[in-house]
């Protein structure tokens, strides 16, 4: 900064009283964590000190430690400030010049830690998810067994009734009935308690049985194409799932290949952006193929080691789904030959009966190998996770249950069941 400019922010110290004070130690700056390098405190930082001065006069006695990300970004510079500076400005806590500034500002955020604590477990979550589906379910029986002093088979056709109707899927319910019928002749369902235990033990092994988590292997780029009609959450899952991978250090690539709205590449990039993934996306309407064959060349060049590929779900028919699947497998498999490694159905639990019927066409049309069932927050429908994984003899790979990164989990029936029942 010129030397009269100098002497013009000097003359306004003394007009505000600050004239003797002496500018900052540069370790102040340092000890900000800012990575530009500080040479000297020079004018132009001292003025603008100033103007932040001027800017805030309410500014608080104690500087509010910043976040982490505040205390290495640069700050933009305060409205009114001088335009010259080339430096970007640092960080400047609103304190007296010449006090010791820094300590507060290198202190590390406490908000996380606080946030970490307050939030109700993983299970915890789980389980207020699954408390509709525990009243259509478990409260229904409980209300059944009230007062029973014995189980007979009336009142395993009456639980019959309950599971139906709470979305666990005919199929699935006649199987479970029929086993503990064979369980009641063996005297092993004494009581209600007993007829309980047993429902939740056979309800774990048919979920087990299908059971198994989505192992990323070290193909390079694993690719997991994601399906299901509009409105399950496909790309919320996708965003959820790239911020898992990029938070294991791994290089992500999405694919907008859900070309029908523009909304819906901006979505993508929206998340994108926030979990630190790349995204390859063309203009609306593009054809979704060719964003595919773009995704794969430039997953190979870039050397990823994820590539999700997002669709649309606009595919009424079978016909029309099975024609649209086919050719993005087509030109993928052209690029990528073992590719899709993944394909995971998205399914909205909240739609119960409407799902099972998704998951039907979807394992006809598109050699489904996983499923993601979304929404099981706030749904009465949970036990569509029972049928989709028994009736349909699919893996659910992970469960949403709300709409934040953290609430998809992998599946894990243990859990789920305990979950449940409890
Ligand atoms: N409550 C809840 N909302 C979800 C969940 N997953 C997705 N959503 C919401 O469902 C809506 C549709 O999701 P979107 O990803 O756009 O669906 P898509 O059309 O299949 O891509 C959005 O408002 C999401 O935030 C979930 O697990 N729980
Ligand atoms: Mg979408």
């Amino acid at each position: 900064m010129a030397e009269e400019n100098k002497g013009f922010f000097k003359g306004l110290f003394g007009k505000l009283g600050l004239g003797k004070e002496t500018p900052p130690e540069p370790e102040v700056e340092k000890k900000t964590g800012a990575q530009e390098p500080v040479e000297t405190q020079s004018a132009s930082d001292w003025a603008r000190e100033l103007f932040q001065k001027m800017e805030e006069p309410a500014a608080p006695e104690k500087a509010p430690a910043p976040t982490a990300a505040e205390a290495v970004a640069p700050a933009a510079a305060p409205p009114g400030a001088p335009t010259a500076p080339a430096e970007p400005v640092v960080p400047v806590a609103p304190v007296e010049p010449s006090a010791p500034v820094a300590p507060a500002a290198v202190t590390p955020p406490p908000q996380a830690a606080v946030v970490e604590q307050a939030k109700p477990s993983f299970f915890e979550r789980l389980k207020r998810s699954l408390s509709k589906t525990h009243e259509s379910i478990v409260g229904r029986m409980d209300a059944l067994l009230l007062g029973k002093k014995q189980i007979d088979t009336d009142t395993l056709e009456e639980l019959e009734e309950i599971l139906i109707t709470a979305d666990i899927g005919v199929k699935t319910t006649v199987d479970l009935v029929r086993t503990l019928e064979q369980r009641l002749k063996r005297a092993e369902l004494q009581d209600g308690a007993a007829l309980k235990q047993a429902l939740k033990e056979e309800i774990l092994v048919r979920l087990e049985a299908n059971s198994a988590p989505l192992v990323v292997t070290d193909k390079k780029p694993f690719v997991i194409l994601v399906i299901g009609v509009n409105g399950v959450g496909k790309t919320t899952t996708i965003g959820k799932l790239a911020a898992r991978y990029a938070g294991e250090g791994k290089r992500v690539l999405l694919a907008a290949a859900d070309t029908f709205r523009a909304a819906a590449a901006e979505q993508l990039e929206t998340w994108a952006g926030r979990v630190g993934a790349e995204i390859v996306r063309h203009k609306e309407g593009a054809d979704p193929s060719a964003v595919v064959f773009d995704a794969c060349k430039a997953a190979a060049a870039r050397g990823c080691d994820v590539l999700i590929i997002d669709t649309a779900g606009r595919m009424h028919t079978k016909v029309n789904l099975m024609e649209e699947m086919k050719k993005i497998r087509r030109v993928l498999t052209r690029e990528i030959p073992d590719a899709p490694h993944e394909t995971l159905l998205v399914l909205d639990a909240a739609t119960g009966q409407n799902a099972l019927s998704q998951a039907k066409l979807f394992k006809e049309a598109a050699d489904v190998s996983g499923v993601v069932l979304t929404k099981l927050d706030g749904s009465a429908k949970g036990g569509i996770v029972v049928a989709v994984s028994h009736e349909y003899a699919l893996p659910v790979r992970f469960i949403g249950v709300g709409e934040a990164v953290e609430d998809l989990r992998e599946f894990d029936p243990a859990q789920f069941v305990e979950a449940l029942f409890q």
